[in-house]
């Protein structure tokens, strides 16, 4: 079953303007997920460089039981849930009265969700197709009546949006997923610089051709004229801003159109395709506390890479881990 509330074109425009006319120019990162773009970045996950999803993948199978019990009963709601290959053992765990998968690349949830529900058929799968970062709240739905909300949002999607938009994204997931709710969120943390540039930039070259699909994807849904071959990817750590900022750099002066406008790139000048923020566990305790969230109790692997962090709203008096 599956919910349609993708962006409307005119929508997709606004935000093109918006984010062409910044400085440096910057498209929000969930246009790169139409349907290729959603199958690159499954590839992107396999690549030897990119540890996140493995290591995730293997933190949620080895903790699901003490997850589930620390989440206690409710609906499950995943946030950017893609292939939605992460949650299996969640669900088999939690058992709960329904599971809700979010993501903006339409045809991809909709195969996630067929193939869900056929391997767990006694959890509802409800999916809804929208971008989860401009929703007011979820639709009414039977499925989602008077239940409790728990929320899931792993990927370490959050790093994608800058800590300002992160921020207003954790209240806007408090609101949407009301009084009682939990939270539980997969973050990558710091690390070697050489390891990071390495995990956007695998040798295979699937980083470049994620973001460089960008460019089809612009060309094919909003009149964008770009040639890709007059772009190069670069993916650089950012200390200062504890990011790895993902961009495509003009190889030189050229006008584009996008959107009914035209846009001129310098030669050199980079469109930011995405930047993905690294928090570690002190940081993002503090990035959760400013949206009213409380990080009651954390998980993470061997190498101390990646974090999954329990957030209870603070204003709850929920004491347990
Ligand atoms: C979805 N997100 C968390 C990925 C990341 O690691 O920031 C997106 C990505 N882009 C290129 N490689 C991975």
């Amino acid at each position: 079953m599956l919910i349609d509330l993708h962006p409307q074109p005119a929508d997709m425009a606004r935000l093109v303007h918006q984010g062409m006319a910044d400085q440096p120019k910057q498209l929000p990162a969930w246009l790169l997920y139409d349907a290729e773009g959603s199958r690159l970045f499954d590839a992107i996950c396999e690549q030897p460089e990119y540890g996140l999803t493995r290591t995730e993948t293997a933190l949620l199978e080895a903790k699901a039981p003490e997850l589930a019990a620390a989440l206690g009963p409710g609906v499950l709601v995943e946030f950017g849930a893609g292939s939605a290959r992460k949650v299996g053992p969640l669900l088999a765990a939690l058992q709960p009265p329904a599971y809700v998968p979010l993501d903006i690349s339409g045809e991809h949830l909709e195969a996630s969700c067929q193939t869900l529900q056929a391997q767990y058929p006694t959890v509802p799968v409800l999916g809804i197709c929208c971008d989860y970062s401009a929703l007011d709240q979820l639709p009414a739905h039977p499925l989602l009546e008077g239940q409790r909300l728990l929320g899931f949002y792993p990927g370490s999607s959050l790093g994608n949006f800058t800590p300002q938009q992160a921020q207003a994204l954790l209240s806007q997931f408090a609101h949407l997923l009301g009084p009682d709710a939990q939270l539980l969120i997969g973050i990558d943390q710091p690390k070697a610089v050489e390891r990071l540039e390495a995990a956007y930039n695998d040798a295979a070259g699937f980083s470049a051709a994620f973001a460089k699909n960008l460019l089809v994807r612009l060309n094919r849904d909003l009149g964008g004229t770009f040639d890709p071959q007059a772009f190069r990817y670069q993916a650089r750590w950012q200390s200062e801003h504890s990011r790895i900022a993902m961009a495509l750099i003009s190889d030189r002066e050229q006008t584009v159109r996008l959107a009914g406008r035209d846009w001129t790139f310098a030669a050199g000048e980079a469109l930011i395709s995405e930047y993905s923020v690294k928090y570690g566990p002190q940081a993002f305790a503090e990035l959760a506390a400013a949206a009213g969230w409380r990080c009651a109790q954390r998980w993470s692997d061997a190498n101390d890479d990646l974090s999954l962090h329990l957030l209870v709203r603070a204003d709850s008096g929920h004491t347990h881990p």
